[in-house]
């Protein structure tokens, strides 16, 4: 309570028990079965979620029909109005907001900040979308024909969204899909629900403000069996899920069994190609925030390092020696750099990583461990660690959310592009160079394999502007900015004929 967190909680309406299923400003009664959320940061209980059920799963879905209904006959700009004005509300609660995530899920109140400012950065971003939903025209083989596409509303989309950034990767599916004219129904982890209640608090009074009706915002709150209800419902045209590969499969499977479309965004196993012309200073900071920022648990953080042989052992020297001055603490306090793991089960499989990974050879220059005693009773304190470790070994290739840093050495470069694309996952990527040819190697057809690749910047933070997602394992799906947009709409092919006869495309003849 010393970080004002009561006082934030309230003002965000969040409350020690909550209902769990809204529509906007109406929550519905589900039976009485809750969820807590308790803080990684000090083990206390912040407040309960009651679980959706069916019956309240199936009032707000028919809510979410009725409102798509008028939502999508609103002009797409009048639809960006009230993004903007969503917007305006998040920069009123920034602060609050990026406490309770910081409490919530662990990462730093810098980050918690940092997060809630990419929600404004979409909401601006898809108020500018509003007025550019473009389609193509195109000249017709036909006389006396024209020929267009243009974008309409899909639906209601189906958000699944993880704790690690909990309120973020919402923002960047409702506002664009809300543009696009569509209704949402989202499920936050069931790790992270109360970052959700607050949120639906704040877009709801929006939309009430404006006189829209309830089931444009809705949020549903349970673990995968709510999600198997989204997944498998024929009334959702879109799911976009973000979290674990695992997740992402079953969801993607149920989804294409009844041919519906989803959005994937699942793990990554992101690396840094530190190359013999990099920017040692640059190349140390970029991998030290993308390796421990937020614990280690985004999809974007830094697992790898390909590190050229010639510069292998200073950056290993360096990078111990940044990682001796990190203090890590309760996220809430700002001298701290690194906050807790999510829960005592990350805890478990970061300890199991670096168990497996010993036994299959690797090597800790910075040793790992749980940490004890005063401001650690939570028990989800972890070190951030370095191993060295070979490419192929199996928890190199598997993406634990901890912070665990794998090293190793190359020789060339192919040698190197080789070693980063060889993993199952394909979401983000780096080198470090001043080297054009290393630099313009690494981002052709032939370099990085994953859907983010940079030069002289880590692995994370990526802005909002650019599509968001990853190729491979990482599912393919793409978020926030370009043209992610097209995801939320359908495309209709238009043709119409203006002259006086009808003739057949192709030239065929038909006449009787
Ligand atoms: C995620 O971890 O799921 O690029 C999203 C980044 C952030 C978003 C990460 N802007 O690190």
């Amino acid at each position: 309570n010393q970080y004002g967190i009561k006082k934030a909680l309230e003002r965000l309406g969040v409350q020690e028990e909550n209902k769990g299923a809204s529509t906007g400003n109406i929550w519905i009664v589900s039976e009485e079965k809750y969820i807590g959320s308790f803080s990684p940061a000090d083990g206390a209980l912040i407040g309960k979620v009651q679980l959706t059920d069916s019956k309240s799963y199936e009032e707000v879905v028919l809510k979410a029909q009725e409102a798509f209904a008028k939502w999508r006959v609103l002009p797409a700009p009048q639809r960006g109005e009230i993004v903007r004005q969503i917007g305006n509300a998040i920069r009123e609660v920034k602060e609050d907001l990026g406490k309770l995530v910081s409490y919530e899920m662990g990462k730093s109140y810098q980050e918690g900040l940092g997060e809630v400012q990419e929600m404004i950065d979409i909401c601006d971003f898809a108020v500018g979308l509003s007025r550019q939903l473009y389609g193509l025209t195109m000249h017709s083989e036909r006389p006396g024909h024209r020929m267009y596409e243009q974008w309409h509303s899909l639906g209601i989309v189906g958000i699944i969204s993880a704790f690690n950034f909990p309120v973020a990767v919402w923002a960047w599916n409702s506002m664009l899909a809300w543009v696009c004219g569509d209704v949402c129904i989202w499920k936050p982890s069931e790790k992270a629900p109360l970052s959700g209640v607050a949120c639906q608090h704040i877009v709801a009074k929006v939309f009430k403000e404006n006189g829209l009706p309830e089931g444009i915002s809705s949020l549903i709150v349970g673990d995968y069996k709510v999600g198997e209800m989204m997944s498998q419902d024929k009334r959702i045209p879109l799911i976009s899920a973000t979290g674990s590969t695992r997740m992402g499969k079953i969801v993607g499977q149920a989804v294409a069994a009844r041919l519906g479309r989803s959005l994937l965004e699942l793990g990554g196993n992101n690396a840094i190609i530190i190359t013999q012309n990099a920017d040692m200073e640059i190349a140390i900071r970029g991998a030290l925030f993308g390796a421990v920022g937020t614990a280690g648990q985004r999809c974007t953080t830094t697992r790898r390092l390909i590190i050229h042989e010639s510069m292998y052992e200073s950056v290993k020297e360096r990078l111990a020696l940044a990682y001796s001055k990190l203090v890590i603490g309760n996220p809430l306090d700002e001298k701290n750099h690194v906050g807790p793991l999510i829960d005592k089960e990350a805890v478990n499989m970061y300890l199991n990583t670096i168990k497996k990974v010993k036994e299959e050879g690797g090597v800790a220059v910075v040793e790992g461990g749980v940490l004890e005693g005063e401001g650690y009773e939570s028990g989800c304190y972890v070190k951030p660690c370095i191993i060295e470790a070979e490419n192929h070994f199996e928890m190199v290739q598997h993406e634990t959310f901890a912070p665990i840093l794998y090293i190793m050495k190359y020789n060339t470069l192919e040698e190197a592009i080789g070693m980063h694309n060889n993993v199952p996952q394909g979401l983000s990527s780096a080198i470090m160079t001043l080297n054009m040819r290393e630099a313009e190697a690494f981002l052709s057809s032939a370099g990085s394999d994953c859907g983010i690749a940079n030069v002289n910047i880590g692995t994370s933070g990526a802005e909002i502007g650019g599509a968001f997602g990853g190729e491979k394992e990482t599912g393919g799906g793409r978020e926030s900015g370009s043209d992610a947009w097209k995801a939320y709409m359908r495309r209709q092919t238009n043709t119409i004929n203006y002259s006086d006869s009808l003739p057949l495309a192709q030239g065929i003849k038909f006449d009787i």
